[in-house]
């Protein structure tokens, strides 16, 4: 059943020819892969895809019907309020996630601190001071390790925090503090705010849209400027802040005489211990004595970002390609920790010989093997899990397929790689970024994020969009799957400016020497987009608030709640983001003209649906030049020709 499915739907499953390739040898080997059971689910229930069902009590299930849109729940909600409802309970589930990441980080430098988490340690001391200083915490004559006590305390009591405002909003420009305030949309503690916006979302308790989605951009702001914001600092402590750094991505990274190892997932607290474990001597030797020639390490989702950035790790693929990286049957262990796991891995692996490793005590999986990790035990937890993966290599069979596709992508954006990029190490700044914005060559900023979704063409929608977007000089900042994508289809290097780039982008691209899309990591990483876009606003010139940047934000392929939260946060911030695919209010027409115009009044950012991604790019574009004017960016400046020394004065 599904694999005929699967043939005639191949040419329109991806535009990546090493996902299709891998594909067809899915349906060659029998194996059922999401597209099938896509289409094993199809026709999808309408009133969930438009948000008007409810199931928040046992009154119901309820639906508004399409034809009767003044109909009632059995309780009385309307169509706005079920829709805010459910939108709302994905911002809480989608904060939670974001958050407890961060959480689980801040545990680990407190560890660290103490001295309770051995292979774990301080990376970038510049940054645990600035966090220090954020958080007000007097350095004195502290030592480091007191310092990141003290930092790690702090960052995990936000999430608690029972009073006040989350410190990180003191990051944002000062008009954007003032309108978050004025609106009630301020964070107190992560934690207070999700669990009162489920409360708020049970039956009989909020029921006014406007009041729902104030609470939901609250919540959601609790993400950007408070879970992932102290998940992404603090792992550049831990870490080390990324630098650019080239590495290959799609799975013709994987090795036909290595022990192949896929970590898959998001957060970096293990596959930092396994890729050390990977590389270490005794376990390179191990691998030899049972024939392999190495060991191969690639990541799949936001933990190939991770890996990527901090340390050249190859990426075996995006979120649509998990399952294919297993059907190659070249994998002997994925291993696993939280988000964005498909329940399908075990069910693949069972076609080959692959070993599906849980790690996390959050996560576990029928049919996967659990080995628990623990940041107390990271070294010997990751040595054995290593261990497993080199002994299932002689059970590797015959039938391997390796897709020869990959492309060397640069990652690690990350913003204060940006500033000193621009400016120099002595000079670092945004000024020329706002320089070049301000006279004309990069007309603005897009942030393109999120995941993939098999309900359209794998990668497709992120790299049309893209390609729009510079083709016209918008500079293009990306995180997660998106990232990915666009590595893959050969963007994300410097010569991606002059094959696809506007002319003003692709002259400020080839003078400084990066790409036209810059990385800037994992999903978590969002937050390196406002703290770049809150820099420009700083640097000064273009405006006093996000919302009066020339920039906008999207989500072609997205399907995590998590993208809703960014998504919530983004426009909470200023925002005008554009979402494809499907959106979860359609069903609900006050929701959405909320969402979709009267926000902007409210916060200057909103939300938007387009279905095709170059028409959404070309939105973003409208909106991008109508802030230009607002500025008064818009008047056409006489074009001047330079030569190579007047370029480099200019950036
Ligand atoms: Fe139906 Fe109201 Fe219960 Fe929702 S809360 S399931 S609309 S009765
Ligand atoms: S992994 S949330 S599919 S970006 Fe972050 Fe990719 Fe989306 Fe998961």
């Amino acid at each position: 059943m599904a694999n005929e499915v699967e043939v005639k739907k191949k040419k329109v499953i991806s535009v990546d020819p090493a996902t299709l390739s891998a594909v067809e040898k899915a349906v060659e080997d029998g194996v059922p892969l999401v597209w099938d059971r896509l289409a094993d689910q199809e026709p999808q229930c309408t009133f969930g895809a438009k948000g008007i069902c409810c199931r928040i009590c046992f009154m119901g299930p309820c639906r508004i019907k399409a034809n009767k849109p003044d109909s009632v729940g059995v309780c009385g909600a309307n169509a706005d309020t079920i829709a805010a409802r459910n939108f709302a309970r994905m911002v809480a589930a989608g904060v939670a996630a974001h958050s407890d990441h961060g959480r689980a980080v801040a545990d680990t430098l407190i560890a660290v601190a103490k001295d309770e988490a051995p292979g774990y340690e301080i990376k970038d001391e510049q940054k645990l001071l600035q966090l220090a200083l954020d958080f007000e915490i007097p350095i004195d004559n502290k030592s480091i390790k007191e310092i990141a006590l003290a930092v790690g305390e702090k960052a995990r009591a936000e999430f608690g925090k029972q009073e006040g405002e989350l410190l990180f909003l003191k990051k944002a420009p000062l008009k954007r503090q003032q309108i978050w305030r004025e609106t009630g949309m301020a964070p107190r503690g992560i934690d207070r705010e999700v669990v009162e916006l489920m409360h708020r979302t049970h039956m009989g308790v909020d029921q006014e849209m406007e009041h729902i989605m104030i609470g939901a951009s609250r919540t959601a702001l609790a993400d950007g400027w408070g879970g992932s914001m102290i998940g992404t600092e603090i792992q550049d402590v831990l870490f080390g802040t990324p630098v650019p750094v080239a590495g290959d991505a799609n799975l013709g990274i994987l090795k036909t005489d290595e022990v192949n190892i896929i970590v898959h997932g998001h957060e970096p607290l293990l596959s930092e211990q396994i890729v050390a474990a990977a590389q270490d001597p005794e376990m390179i030797a191990y691998a030899k004595s049972k024939g392999a020639k190495g060991i191969n390490l690639g990541g799949i989702c936001c933990t190939a970002n991770e890996i990527l950035m901090r340390h050249g790790v190859a990426i075996a693929g995006n979120f649509l390609q998990q399952e294919l990286a297993i059907v190659t049957g070249a994998v002997e262990a994925m291993v696993v920790d939280v988000q964005c796991i498909m329940p399908s891995l075990p069910n693949v692996a069972g076609h080959y010989h692959t070993k599906v490793i849980t790690t996390s005590p959050r996560c576990k999986i029928p049919g996967a093997e659990h080995i628990e990790f623990h940041e107390s035990d990271a070294i010997p937890s990751a040595r054995r899990i290593v261990k497993e993966a080199i002994d299932n290599y002689v059970n590797r069979g015959k039938n391997v397929r390796i897709p020869k596709e990959k492309h060397t992508m640069i990652a690690g954006f990350s913003h204060e790689t940006i500033n000193y990029l621009l400016g120099g190490m002595y000079r670092a700044s945004y000024r020329p970024l706002n320089d070049n914005i301000i006279n004309g060559k990069i007309r603005g900023i897009a942030g393109v994020v999120g995941c993939n979704n098999p309900k359209t063409p794998h990668d497709e929608f992120h790299i049309k969009m893209v390609k729009e977007l510079i083709k016209n000089d918008v500079i293009v900042l990306m995180t997660g799957c998106g990232a990915v994508a666009l590595g893959k289809a050969g963007l994300l290097v410097p010569e991606g400016a002059t094959k696809f780039a506007g002319p003003g982008l692709a002259e400020v691209c080839e003078t400084v020497g990066i790409p036209p899309v810059l990385h800037m990591g994992a999903c978590v990483d969002n937050s390196r987009i406002l703290m770049a876009a809150t820099a420009v606003v700083k640097e000064g010139g273009l405006g006093d608030d996000i919302s009066d940047l020339p920039a906008a934000g999207a989500a072609p392929e997205w399907m995590s709640e998590k993208a809703i939260a960014i998504g919530q946060y983004f426009v909470a911030s200023g925002v005008y983001t554009v979402f494809s695919t499907a959106f979860p209010t359609l069903g609900a027409p006050g929701l959405t003209d909320l969402l979709f115009n009267k926000f902007e009044k409210i916060t200057g950012g909103k939300w938007d649906f387009v279905v095709d991604p170059v028409e959404a790019a070309r939105k973003m574009i409208a909106h991008i030049d109508s802030k230009r004017k607002a500025l008064g960016l818009d008047k056409k400046k006489e074009r001047v020709l330079h030569d190579m020394a007047s370029r480099r004065e200019l950036v």
